[in-house]
């Protein structure tokens, strides 16, 4: 039996943080349509049950048209069964409220447990249970659960696990809690990227991630997690899917040593060709190090060197300026009579000084002043 795991999907989420308007809508859409393509993979290969852990939706305020899409993947694949947990950005509740008739294969979750039954064989069961969590539920939500140590049994939950039990919170999970409670396979929602771990004595514990990264604060691969369980042994594998359209990407630039602008952009470039960054992708290049104060760095000039090789470029300059001071000591020119004025006012930190002096030299040089 196959089923997928997947979460915190955030559809419609605004997308206006890096991209301009057109892109941000492009990209909205994007999330919509890889949500819709998972449901598209799970027809082509018999996925028997989708579990989504939560945040489906990005807020409690989605278009109708999203909603329909939604709906309409679901009741139009009825011979998949989705199995919904609200999660906790108020996007779930108002998605149920909002539907007139729950397609016949799109099962809910409550505020208690509730077990579903996805096989029964001749002596037991696959199982599923899942809660959403809440100010009333969070003190009993472990001792009420009770699973049969005999069944396969899967249980999803939408929260920060912790190594102990939070009590003052309901957005947290008490892994320690849920040990020996006969869970083989706990599907969780709420961490956006993919994680797993153990869940003693025989079980693991899974955060699928977002099917799409959405910020830089989203890099690397995303997409959902493949169950795989043999109904007559029990015996089962998960994979990871990265089902993504595109990928972020974050590459720091150590760019101590260049000088120029063509210094720095033949360093970026070589090491995006390295990490065989797709064109489609976005990235964000981080310029570091410590630079010399009259190298000629302009982060517009570079930005613009890179935007039509992918689908977004943000350069975001987090170099130093190294001033060697004993270099202005004795120079009696302009530069080295400012150098030597701003050195000495104390008003100012050793940072400020370096940037202003930087400044100074832009402007001598008539090169255009960048901070
Ligand atoms: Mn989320």
């Amino acid at each position: 039996m196959k089923i997928i795991h997947c979460a915190d999907i955030h559809l419609d989420s605004q997308m206006t943080a890096n991209l301009e308007r057109k892109k941000a809508r492009e990209r909205k859409r994007e999330i919509l349509d890889t949500f819709i393509r998972m449901v598209e993979y799970a027809d082509e290969n018999s996925v028997f049950a989708v579990i989504i852990a939560g945040d489906l939706f990005d807020t409690g305020n989605f278009s109708a048209g999203t909603r329909n899409s939604v709906i309409d993947a679901i009741s139009s694949h009825p011979g998949i069964r989705f199995y919904y947990i609200m999660g906790n950005h108020g996007g779930g509740d108002s998605f149920v409220r909002s539907i007139k008739e729950l397609p016949q294969n799109l099962f809910l979750f409550s505020r208690q447990w509730h077990t579903f039954i996805l096989y029964e064989g001749r002596r037991s069961k696959i199982t599923l249970s899942g809660i959403e969590l809440c100010k009333d539920n969070m003190n009993t939500v472990y001792s009420s659960l009770l699973l049969d140590p005999g069944d396969f049994n899967i249980v999803t939950m939408h929260g920060q696990i912790t190594a102990y039990q939070a009590k003052n919170s309901p957005d947290n999970i008490s892994l320690a809690d849920l040990r020996n409670k006969n869970i083989d396979y706990l599907a969780l929602g709420h961490v956006h990227e993919y994680r797993e771990g153990e869940l003693p004595p025989r079980g693991r514990y899974c955060y699928c991630g977002c099917l799409e990264g959405r910020g830089f604060d989203e890099c690397g691969s995303h997409g959902f997690v493949l169950l795989n369980i043999d109904e007559e042994s029990f015996s089962y594998t998960t994979q990871f899917v990265d089902f993504a359209n595109r990928h972020l990407h974050e590459v720091i630039v150590d760019i101590s040593d260049c000088r120029t602008n063509t210094d720095i952009r033949t360093r970026i470039a070589r090491l995006l060709c390295d990490r065989k960054i797709k064109s489609g992708d976005l990235v964000k290049v981080v310029l570091a190090g410590d630079i010399e104060v009259d190298c000629e760095k302009n982060t517009g000039y570079l930005t613009n060197q890179f935007k039509d090789d992918f689908y977004y470029v943000r350069i975001k300059d987090r170099t130093r300026i190294a001033v060697d001071y004993s270099d202005y000591e004795l120079d009696a020119s302009l530069k080295g009579e400012f150098v030597r004025l701003v050195k000495g006012d104390d008003s100012l930190s050793d940072d400020e000084k370096a940037q202003i002096i930087r400044c100074g030299f832009q402007a001598l040089n008539g090169e255009e002043i960048e901070l």
